[in-house]
Formats: structure tokens, sequence, C-alpha cells
């Protein structure tokens, strides 16, 4: 048993992509077991990308993840993280392939509808860092 962190980004939130993300995780068969919306301070999104800070396309990443409602959540079940990093698709969503959430509903990297860990450390680190231990179940 693994637990991840995925968020679904402003973009994915906007259009209206909540309930099928969650369906295809669900119906994988991964518990979810927690999950809250929120708008992301400046702060937590430096802290969350703390890998990219100095990237040049970090002010993109910035004004954008900040830009709205995302929905957070921590899914649970066997090898979560990289499997779930597989039903999301490469991170651009040109080359992400069909029957993956970025290959089915995206077409730029910069608005790639959802994130997830992609590694236990960044797991467990992510899921900190949104959830206090109060409001995950057992
Ligand atoms: P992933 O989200 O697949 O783990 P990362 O961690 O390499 O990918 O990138 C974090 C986020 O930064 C991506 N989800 C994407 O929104 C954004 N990003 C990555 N590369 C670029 C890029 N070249 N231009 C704009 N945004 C990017």
């Amino acid at each position: 048993m693994e637990r991840t962190f995925t968020m679904v980004k402003p973009d994915g939130v906007s259009r209206g992509l909540v309930g099928q993300i969650i369906s295809r995780l669900e119906d994988k068969g991964f518990r979810l077991v927690g999950i809250k919306t929120l708008v992301m301070s400046e702060e937590l999104a430096r802290e969350h990308y703390q890998e990219h800070v100095d990237k040049p396309f970090f002010p993109e990443i910035l004004a954008f993840i900040t830009s709205g409602p995302v929905v957070a959540m921590v899914w649970e079940g066997p090898e979560a993280i990289a499997t779930i990093r597989k039903m999301m698709g490469a991170t651009n969503p040109i080359a992400a392939l069909p029957g993956t959430i970025r290959g089915d509903w995206g077409l730029k990297v910069s608005e790639n509808l959802i994130h997830g860990s992609d590694s236990p450390a960044a797991a467990e680190r992510e899921i900190n860092l949104f959830f206090n231990v109060h409001e995950l179940l057992n």
C-alpha cells in the first residue's frame, strides 16, 4: 500500500473535469483518503514547486497555479505513485498517450490539468504540505 498526493490544477477545475478525473482513479481501484479545495497562496506554490523555483518557466507556473481553485487529494493503493503518474500521462500533453488524463484532455504543457507526486519522498512532503493527519482517513 502506498499513498500519493494528486492535485487537479486550475484548468482542470475550471473545465469541470474534477469528477471525471476522480472517477478514473476510483474506477482503477484507488481509495480517496483525503480531499480539499483551495486557492494556493504564492508561499504554498513556492514550497510545492521548490525544485522549479529557479527555472525560466517558474513565473508562468506560479501565475497559473495560483490563478484559481485547485482540488488537492490523497490517494491510496498498490504502487499508487507510479500507477497514477502513468494514468496522468507525460508532462507535455502533446506527448501524453491517448487514454491518459493529459493525453485525452490536454494540449499545453503549462496547463496540464493534474499534478501527481513523482517519488515516495515527494509524496510524503506534498501530503504533509497540504493536509494534516486529522484530514486523512486511516
Ligand atoms: P510533472 O507535473 O509531470 O511532474 P514537472 O514536475 O517536470 O512535471 O513540472 C512541473 C510543472 O511545471 C508541470 N506540470 C508543468 O505545468 C510545468 N512545466 C514543466 N515544464 C514546463 C515548460 N517547459 N514550460 C512551462 N511549464 C512547464
